[in-house]
């Protein structure tokens, strides 16, 4: 029998068991056991999945259903953020953040403590509020913008509880759907007056892109190290803003917004989002706002987008990690956001 070298020491622990977060575990855990199959070692970390909710024991088993084959199963451990109090696992060598934006200062407040300065923390939140927010708190910081497109499967949505047939092997299973495959961009947070977004080549945070980005990549992932993050994420931001709000509101698949009287709204919203965009100095995308997001529109056309699966659930949404940088920054540079602003005011306000 072969020895197996798996070094027990490296634990990445991935917060927030969501689509992202499912999908991230799964896909990591499955590169892991092949290549500990094939080549006896692995330089890919073991993976601790956390979330609120208890499971019926210490391991679950994702079962995933991805474009190109047929559902596969891998088994991880699981556990509450709660209980880490009471018995504090293996340090973690790196942190991935995969809760809504909302839940991140929640969630920091529980982790804190069991984590050094030094750990990496990357965030995967859409938006643009959970991480200055963390950048505040944590100087060891990375930020992801991806547009891989993962599902809950319906039975298994956020709230999914165990049921009798799940546990007939002893452990909970957890579905997530890979819908399509996209790109992820990974890179170290440039806090203001760090520099001129060239980066600092031998920063922590940008050695630990480095090796993430090589995580991300065995496990299938089209990745991309990036010297400016932020950038990213404000063009992210952007298509965001311009579809989520609106289908939200209007309760359509992202399609029927190229239909009467949707299309007009979207233009004016792309209007105010790249006034406010080019004020602070963000690039434009080669082909302009407009054409981008006309073109995800169509690449998305037949998608519930995640604010209207939030509103329909009932669950708090990501309008103000969205819209909120917006507004804040138009109003910094003295620009009116009248559509924006009053959908804002329409999804901040509970949803019936
Ligand atoms: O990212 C999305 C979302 O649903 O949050 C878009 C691009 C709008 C696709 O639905």
């Amino acid at each position: 029998m072969h020895t197996m070298t798996d070094p027990e020491d490296n634990w990445l622990w991935i917060i927030g068991p969501g689509a992202i977060g499912r999908l991230l575990a799964a896909s990591l855990m499955e590169a892991r056991q092949r290549e500990l199959c094939e080549h006896e070692t692995s330089a890919l970390p073991r993976v601790l999945l956390l979330g609120r909710q208890a499971m019926a024991g210490q391991a679950v088993v994702l079962d995933m259903t991805t474009p190109e084959s047929p559902t596969f199963s891998v088994k991880l451990n699981y556990s509450t953020i709660d209980t880490l109090q009471d018995s504090p696992p293996r340090k973690p060598s790196a942190i991935w953040l995969t809760t809504k934006a909302h839940g991140v200062p929640g969630v920091w407040q529980q982790l804190a403590p069991h984590i050094t300065p030094e750990t990496p923390v990357t965030c995967w939140q859409n938006g643009l509020s959970a991480q200055p927010w963390l950048a505040e708190r944590h100087a060891n910081l990375l930020c992801a913008s991806t547009t891989e497109g993962a599902w809950l499967p319906a039975e298994t949505g956020a709230n999914a509880t165990p049921d009798a047939d799940s546990t007939a092997d002893e452990f909970q299973h957890l579905g997530v759907q890979h819908a399509g495959r996209g790109h992820t961009w990974l890179g170290a947070w440039q806090s203001d007056g760090d520099g001129d977004g060239d980066g600092e080549p031998d920063s922590q945070s940008h050695q630990a892109a480095l090796v993430q980005c090589d995580w991300l990549r065995a496990a299938g992932f089209a990745c991309e190290q990036t010297p400016d993050i932020q950038t990213r994420l404000w063009h992210k931001l952007a298509i965001n803003a311009a579809i989520n709000p609106l289908v939200a509101r209007y309760r359509i698949r992202n399609g029927q917004l190229r239909d009467r009287p949707f299309a007009p709204m979207v233009r004016q919203a792309v209007e105010e989002i790249s006034a406010v965009l080019d004020s602070e100095g963000i690039p434009a995308p080669r082909g302009g706002w407009q054409a981008l997001v006309e073109q995800v529109i169509r690449a998305t056309a037949n998608n519930r987008a995640s604010m209207l699966q939030d509103v329909l659930a009932g669950r708090p949404t990501e309008v103000e990690a969205i819209l909120g940088p917006l507004r804040r920054t138009a109003a910094r540079h003295g620009l009116a956001l009248p559509l924006l602003d009053d959908l804002y005011c329409q999804l901040s306000t509970p949803q019936r």
